[in-house]
């Protein structure tokens, strides 16, 4: 499959209401997508990264920078007999960036899949037709404003309740949520917010029988993980420190977690993504696919990834309308009140890209060449 150029670009689409988690509040998102164009097919990929350097080292600004300087000129005029994958290799050179990276290898993978006439979570080796759901909610204003949207979203049949926590906003919380819904399926993440100083308070999160509680200590830290872990009944679960499938080979042997969060910009994109699946899967160890506020584009890619098999638990993976007034994807996604989204079986990514739309949200744009064309 030739690639024939890249266009990137950067829309900005304002949330239907703020997500809040223990690094920051957002209510607006600026998204990079590329679009790679192969030989009358065009395949978009989203980069996952945020406005702000706070989930991880990315953003969109540095996503933009090393997507046009490095990322697209290694993959501008370049025939790929293998993919994705290959799209990988081509653009290993660059150390870390991988939501960056993931836009275009995940753009090739979509395209990969209209050209084949295939549906994406097939070429990707899904084997469901139907993904689990579940909803992250961020920190509210009141403790009343969180169990009421608790209620609204358990009403439209999400499977998983996961709340977001901090110092000052957890055990209370959880106390009162438990209270008001003691059969929930409920989680909590951290994103980081604690350190070993808290082992007494974190071992207080096992009053709550939750699921899971999510990336209670640093971004870059599994040894510490597996010391938690040893302490507390309650599952860890990771996200931000696993961002390759060796980490998770390494996670799991240490035993710093018992279930997994799998995120495409995380981890690089779809090849890392199913290696990591992989590696969770032979372990035994459950995994779910996260969510980043991802436009329709980077939800439809996520619906593909969690058709693997190893996706055995609801994901952060919801509706477009509770994020958006108007998604970039036709049909929207939406979830049946068994709290499941039923997978297109259209070639591709199933889900049309209303392209006027994207062009009216466009602030800026781009079309990378191969070298002298
Ligand atoms: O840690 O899973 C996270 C959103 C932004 C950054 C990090 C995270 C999240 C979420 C939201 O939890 C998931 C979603 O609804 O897309
Ligand atoms: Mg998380």
């Amino acid at each position: 499959m030739k690639i024939e150029a890249i266009t990137l670009r950067e829309i900005h689409m304002p949330l239907v209401r703020f997500f809040e988690t223990s690094f920051g509040r957002t209510i607006s998102r600026r998204i990079l997508l590329a679009t790679v164009h192969c030989e009358g097919v065009q395949g978009w990929g989203e980069c996952t990264a945020g406005e702000h350097p706070f989930f991880s080292e990315e953003c969109t600004d540095t996503a933009w920078h090393v997507l046009k300087e490095y990322l697209a000129p290694a993959l501008a005029g370049v025939d790929l007999a293998n993919g994705g994958r290959e799209a990988a290799q081509r653009m290993a050179q660059v150390r870390g960036h991988r939501m960056a990276k993931a836009a275009l290898e995940n753009a090739v993978w979509d395209a990969e899949a209209q050209a084949k006439a295939m549906p994406l979570w097939k070429l990707i080796g899904g084997t469901r037709q139907e993904i689990a759901c579940g909803v992250s909610i961020g920190i509210q204003d009141s403790h009343d404003e969180l169990l009421d949207r608790i209620a609204m979203e358990l009403e439209a049949g999400y499977q998983r309740i996961k709340i977001k926590v901090k110092p000052g906003w957890d055990l209370d919380v959880l106390g009162k949520v438990r209270q008001r819904f003691p059969g929930a399926l409920l989680s909590c993440d951290a994103n980081s917010a604690y350190t070993l100083d808290d082992l007494e308070h974190l071992k207080k999160f096992d009053d709550f029988r939750l699921l899971m509680i999510e990336q209670p200590l640093w971004p870059d830290e599994i040894y510490m993980h597996a010391l938690l872990q040893h302490e507390l009944s309650t599952s860890i679960c990771l996200d931000e420190c696993i961002v390759t499938a060796r980490h998770a080979l390494e996670a799991i042997q240490m035993r710093a977690c018992r279930i997994l969060n799998i995120k495409l910009g995380r981890v690089g994109g779809f090849s890392e993504a199913i290696r990591t699946h992989d590696v969770a899967l032979n372990a035994e160890i459950p995994v779910w696919c996260g969510g980043m506020l991802e436009s329709g584009l980077g939800r439809a890619h996520n619906i593909a990834l969690s058709t693997l098999s190893g996706f055995s638990l609801p994901g952060d993976v919801s509706a477009s309308a509770r994020y958006w007034k108007d998604d970039i994807i036709e049909p929207e996604v939406t979830v049946s009140s068994l709290g499941t989204i039923q997978v297109p079986d259209q070639p591709g990514r199933g889900y049309a890209l209303r392209e006027d739309l994207i062009e009216s949200l466009t602030v800026r744009k781009e079309t990378i060449r191969p070298h002298g064309v």
